[in-house]
């Protein structure tokens, strides 16, 4: 049984106290690695490794780190498919998934933040015939990013990149239940010669390590991506500490869709923006909103399309759907597919779990469901379900619909359907979300600032945003001779 290590001080190590934790593979429900569980001591011999890197780090010329990371990229891109497998194993969701989406976007991380640690820039300020203002940005020093098991590699190092190109050394944890690929990249950064100590990775469960992170006292900035309920806990904890906080948090994301907008494209993304990655992305659209006059004809079409979708082995071409992660989240989102019925659901399409035979017959799988006929306040409407279940509605107005899209506690993304571009922009203004698409969905330019309002987050990351929060802006005024 393949054991994985912590990556601390440029070397791969134990856990301190030699213990390890069960890894499954959710398509065939069952164990196949075993990583660190580690402790808060792991995590002092992780920051300390971190702070003896930190002062060479942060002299390192920008041109330098932004090689040393072109060449962490190379080194992802060179390794695509064992990654993909790796990520699909670990995670269940299709091998093809992971080729297209989950790994290529690894390599854009660290290839983005390379190259815009060179582009990154601060301000002066003239006080005429008085004094000059010129401002630092200097980094942090240490930093935590504590990352979730939905897109693993993905947000790992969509924090990590920034991180080390702004210049900090990094403590880092993955989701304990997909470790494996994190493990991979510690490995690539050691054949990478990134320096020792500039990155070092603590595998193990969020109450202890996650936990001993957001405590420890040399650990000034969390990035964190994952549940709204952690999120606060990790304020609760690093709030009255002074530390900087990055907070993604959880969604419900409404989808609207009105007569006007171009049918077939719409159809199409829609499925797509409801079960990609078994629905377990926080930016899918959970909640359809179809105005009336083509309600019916949607509901048709979308249950249609979506009886044909193919759940199954992680590594079939013609796979749509693969596992869902845990068996704990499984029965999470069965649970709420019952409480959409007892709130008055039908259930147009799936509803249960997924029996494949053969040697995935324990796997963890949920067909795809749609489900309609509740009011907009329920908790089914309201809660995020994170999985693959999708509810429709219809609307008559754009107030209605505006009222239905805001009425929830989060506000991280929305996607609109119009081919009127006055109703698109006046309706994109006024939906409670972070991240907006008119007539697309996870269409992604690594410069926009990403994240949510409400209780979607704090902060945004992505381009010079994810710059500045890895590092301490510092205004030094001269006053002219
Ligand atoms: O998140 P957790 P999970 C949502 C989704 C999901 C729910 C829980 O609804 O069902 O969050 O998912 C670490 N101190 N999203 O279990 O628990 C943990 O080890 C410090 C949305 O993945 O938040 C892991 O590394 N760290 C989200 C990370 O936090 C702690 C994507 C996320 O775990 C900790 C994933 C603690 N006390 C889930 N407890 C998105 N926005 O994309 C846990 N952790």
């Amino acid at each position: 049984m393949q054991k994985i290590k912590n990556y601390i001080g440029g070397k791969l190590v134990e856990p301190s106290n030699g213990q390890y934790l069960d890894n499954y593979n959710p398509a065939i429900g069952s164990v196949y690695s075993l990583i660190p569980d580690s402790t808060s001591k792991d995590v002092e011999l992780a920051v300390k490794a971190a702070e003896k890197a930190s002062e060479a780090w942060a002299n390192t010329p920008a041109k330098e780190r932004s090689d040393i990371m072109s060449k962490i990229a190379d080194l992802i891109q060179r390794d695509l498919d064992k990654l993909a497998q790796a990520e699909s194993i670990d995670n269940g969701k299709p091998l093809k998934l992971a080729k297209r989406v989950d790994i290529p976007r690894a390599v854009d991380n660290f290839s983005f933040f390379a190259t815009a640690i060179l582009h990154f820039s601060s301000e002066a300020h003239s006080m005429e015939g008085i004094a000059l203002n010129y401002t630092l940005r200097e980094p942090i020093g240490v930093v935590g990013c504590i990352s979730p098991w939905n897109l693993p590699l993905y947000l790992f190092t969509w924090k990590i990149a920034p991180a080390i190109a702004a210049g900090n050394c990094v403590v880092a944890k993955p989701s304990e239940v997909t470790p494996m690929t994190a493990y991979l990249l510690s490995e690539l950064c050691i054949e990478a010669g990134l320096p020792e100590g500039v990155l070092n990775i603590v595998h193990g469960l969020g109450p202890k390590v996650g936990s001993a992170m957001t405590k420890h006292k040399k650990i000034k900035a969390i990035s964190f991506t994952g549940g709204t309920k952690t999120g606060e806990e990790i304020a609760r904890v690093a709030a009255p500490m002074f530390k900087k906080l990055s907070l993604e948090l959880g969604g419900k994301n409404p989808n609207i869709i009105f007569a006007d907008c171009d049918y077939d494209k719409m159809l199409k993304t829609t499925i797509h923006s409801s079960f990609a990655n078994q629905g377990q992305i926080c930016l899918c659209g959970s909640r359809i909103f179809i105005e009336r006059p083509i309600y019916d004809k949607f509901k048709e079409d979308f249950v249609k399309k979506v009886k044909q979708l193919i759940v199954g082995d992680p590594d079939g071409d013609k796979t749509n759907l693969g596992a869902v992660v845990s068996e704990a989240h499984m029965n999470k989102v069965l649970s709420y597919i019952k409480l959409a019925e007892e709130e008055g659901g039908t259930i147009l399409a799936g509803g249960k779990r997924k029996i494949l035979d053969g040697k995935h017959k324990d796997g963890w799988f949920i067909e795809p469901t749609i489900i309609e006929g509740l009011s907009y306040d329920c908790r089914t409407n309201q809660e995020e379900i994170f999985g693959p279940v999708v509810t429709i509605m219809p609307f008559d107005t754009e107030e209605e619909v505006l009222k239905y899209a805001n009425s929830t506690e989060y506000g991280l993304a929305a996607t609109i359907w119009t081919e009127d571009l006055s109703k698109a922009h006046r309706v994109a203004d006024l939906v409670e979300s972070g991240i907006v698409w008119v007539n697309c969905w996870l269409v992604r330019d690594l410069r926009t600032p990403f994240g949510g309002m409400k209780n979607s987050g704090v902060g945004r990351e992505g381009g010079f945003e994810a710059l500045r929060f890895f590092t301490e802006p510092k205004n030094i005024c001269v006053k002219w001779a």
